[in-house]
Parts: structure tokens; sequence; C-alpha cells
């Protein structure tokens, strides 16, 4: 059975979990979830540094193959489990649900990730409240470029849903979720409205509420 180690709160777990939900595998009899990150431990043990020497999580065991960084694993997890075309098999769409996740990835989350982990992980003596406002101030601008995406396409990658949704609505729901928490140390989020559809639409057509 596919083995995946990952606390539930870790939104790069949630990733997977998401995904595994759309394709349809149950853990359990599916796959096997392992607790690990944070209070759980097991990500720096000697058996877990064996499988990723990053000591992070979501890492996949699926027979032969180890996996570990988030993207990574749902393009094989689609690859591999889409039997019934949850997600597009067409070559445009999916150069175009890669483009979103490597924004995401390389350009988004860097600059909120920051911000996150300083409010929610960081003990209020060591936060440095400039540098997270700063931060959260250009994740938000960014967001522009998402927002017009979604003005044309009804998904981040067309008119279909695809793992780029996945990847950027939980990089969303934690935007939202500091400026509703946190408005004193980031300020008031700007107004995207076409970003605001997506994601309730997403609430509605997908399993993302049953992750976050
Ligand atoms: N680029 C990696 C990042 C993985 C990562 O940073 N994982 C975090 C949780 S989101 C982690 O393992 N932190 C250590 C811990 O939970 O103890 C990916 O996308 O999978």
């Amino acid at each position: 059975m596919m083995r995946l180690w990952g606390r539930t709160n870790s939104i790069n777990v949630q990733k997977i979990l998401w995904c595994l939900h759309e394709l349809g595998l149950k853990e359990g009899s599916d796959f096997e979830r392992i607790d690990a990150g944070l209070q759980f431990g097991i990500n720096n043990t000697p058996e877990f540094l064996e499988l990723n020497p990053n000591g992070l999580v979501p890492t996949i065991q699926d027979g032969q193959l180890v996996l570990w960084e988030s993207n990574a694993i749902l393009r094989y997890l689609v690859r591999k489990y889409d039997q019934n075309n949850r997600f597009p098999a067409d070559i445009n769409s999916q150069a175009s649900a890669d483009k979103w996740m490597d924004w995401q990835l390389t350009t988004f989350w860097p600059e909120l990730r920051p911000a996150f982990l300083g409010l929610t992980r960081t003990p209020e003596p060591e936060r440095n409240y400039a540098l997270i406002r700063k931060n959260f101030e250009t994740a938000d601008r960014q967001l522009h470029i998402l927002d017009r995406t979604l003005q044309k396409n009804t998904y981040c990658a067309g008119s279909r849903f695809s793992p780029a949704d996945i990847v950027l609505a939980l990089c969303i729901h934690r935007w939202m979720m500091l400026a509703d928490k946190f408005p004193e140390h980031v300020g008031k989020r700007s107004s995207y409205p076409a970003l605001e559809a997506w994601i309730k639409r997403l609430g509605t057509e997908t399993h993302f509420l049953k992750v976050i």
C-alpha cells in the first residue's frame, strides 16, 4: 500500500491529501498516512532521512518509488492514478498547470511563507513584524496576476480543475486567514473578486474543504 508521511496541518501535505481525495484514493485501503513533522517528530530519524534527506513532509513511498517535493508528488499521482480523467490530460492544459505550480513554488509562496511562519509558528518575542508585513504586502500584490487569469478562465490552467488549483488555493486560504486573524500586523488584503469566486467554487465543486 502507498505510504504518506506528513501531518495534516502542513500546506504541502494538504496538497497531497486533496489530490488523493479527487482521485478517489482512500486512507486505510489505498494509502496509509503516518503523522510526521513538528510535534510528531519522525522526520528527523535516521530511517526517515534515508527516504528524504531534507527531513521534510510530505514524503511518499509507492512500491519501489520514494518521492518528495509536494508538486512532484502531485504530478506522479495524477500520471499514475487518474484513470477517470479527473484532471486534464491534454498537453497544453498540463503545461499551463505546470506553469502555475512553478509560480506557486518559486514566486508566490516564498513571499507569503515567511509571513505565515512568522505569525503562526514563531514565538511572539522573536517575530520580525516589519518583515512579516513587507512579505505579506508583496504576496498580496502578486495575486493580481492570478486574479487577472481567473477573470478569463474558470480555473488556473483553463476551463478545467487541475493540480495548479490545488497548490494555489491552499496558499490563498493562508493569505485570507492571515489577513482575517492578524490585520494589525499585515494590514488589509486587496479585493480580488475573480479569485474569491474561484475559491468559493472550489469549496463546493471539489474536496477542498475536507483538507483545510
Ligand atoms: N518544497 C517542499 C517543502 C516541504 C516543507 O517545507 N515541508 C514542511 C511542512 S509544510 C516541513 O516538513 N516542515 C518540518 C516539520 O513539519 O517538522 C515541498 O513542497 O514538499
